[in-house]
């Protein structure tokens, strides 16, 4: 193997061993299990200081997506099994590869190997990343495998490992993930803010399927090598931030929508200006984007955000779904804090009764 395959997974080792001080003992059950939910994030991730530990260069805030997540159980096992959603996952199955790299991070001589199973409660094509859910369920399930007992802060550390957007997906509701200063990342962890917003509701709004050409890992590696834009983004992300909070505190919608989607199209114009460029939007994205303008002329208080993809996400309160459900009727609405249908691995969300 060569030196340069070696080197990340000793960093990323490096971490885990300053947080679990008993990494290699033997799991403490037969079995984890834990759900995490998905998240969109209101102030994006966009842009790394540190690829192999997914260190973001600025701080991020996300809304949990409640009821869509995933569900992850892991076992010790003599060799790695991963199904995903009831399939088995091919060895050559980039997801896999990925994965199998993680779970070398956690192996001992009385745990080889791994059988994981995760289902997702986000449908595949539903516009909603599921790295973030899928990692953020990995790490809790883990934690719970090997009874480290970690607390929600190190939690995220770990799943960051994974995914940088799963450090968010620890917790339920309003989540900032700070950028932190270290260069192990220790500090790079999320935490749930208090805000609560009970009538708020966000809509995924599918207006393209399949798969896309750039995947998101590369498409912030070319924004920030090549995009004459990105150079403003930190200072963008700071004042939507400030925005944000502001919002939140003041249950101001408005507020809230116009910084996100402010937020949302900044990050997509510094990749319209990569080189090559990277453009996620087709003539529906912007056909969309109209609509929800168009909407908002008309009254509906409703805006929108996007994320490495041609879909929408729109933020909006319960008060406005009729209106939204019969202009938008192919729109799937989510309530944040709806986590019954999540299944029996709510229960293991830090924070959920
Ligand atoms: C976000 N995205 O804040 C941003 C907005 C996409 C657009 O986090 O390489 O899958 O695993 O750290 O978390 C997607 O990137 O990337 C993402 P990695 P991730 O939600």
């Amino acid at each position: 193997m060569s030196r340069r395959a070696v080197l990340p997974d000793a960093r990323r080792r490096a971490v885990t061993a300053v947080l679990g001080r008993q990494w290699g003992r033997p799991p403490a059950r037969a079995v984890g299990a834990a759900y995490a939910p998905a998240n969109v994030a209101l102030v994006k991730y966009w842009g790394k200081r540190d690829e192999v530990l997914n260190l973001p260069n600025t701080d991020s805030l996300s809304l949990s997506l409640g009821p869509l997540g995933t569900w992850t159980s892991i076992r010790p096992s003599d060799r790695d099994r991963f199904r995903m959603n009831g399939r088995c996952l091919a060895a050559n199955d980039p997801a896999c590869t990925r994965l199998r790299a993680y779970l070398d991070l956690f192996r001992g001589p009385e745990c080889p190997a791994f059988e994981v199973e995760s289902r997702n409660t986000v449908p595949t094509a539903a516009g909603v990343a599921s790295s973030a859910s899928a990692y953020a369920s990995i790490a809790i399930a883990l934690d719970m495998l090997f009874g480290w007992r970690l607390a929600p802060g190190e939690l995220s550390v770990l799943a960051r490992l994974g995914s940088g957007s799963a450090a968010r997906s620890i917790a339920l509701g309003f989540v900032r993930w700070r950028r932190g200063r270290r260069s192990d990342g220790l500090d790079s962890r999320a935490e749930p803010l208090s805000a609560t917003w009970p009538g708020l509701r966000v809509g995924l709004w599918m207006v393209r399927r399949g798969a896309k050409a750039v995947g998101s890992r590369e498409a912030m590696r070319r924004c920030g090598r090549t995009s004459p834009l990105y150079a403003a983004w930190p200072a963008t992300v700071a004042a939507d931030l400030r925005e944000v909070l502001a919002a939140l505190r003041a249950r101001d919608l408005e507020r809230l929508g116009t910084a996100a989607e402010g937020n949302a199209l900044a990050m997509h114009a510094t990749m319209i200006a990569a080189r090559p460029p990277v453009i996620y939007w087709t003539g529906a994205t912007l056909r969309a984007l109209a609509e929800v303008a168009a909407l908002r002329r008309e009254g509906v208080a409703v805006w929108a955000t996007m994320d490495a993809g041609p879909n929408l996400k729109l933020l909006f309160e319960v008060r406005e779904e009729r209106a939204l459900r019969e202009r938008i009727p192919a729109l799937r609405i989510v309530d944040p804090w709806d986590v019954r249908d999540a299944g029996a691995g709510g229960a293991e969300m830090p924070g959920v009764e």
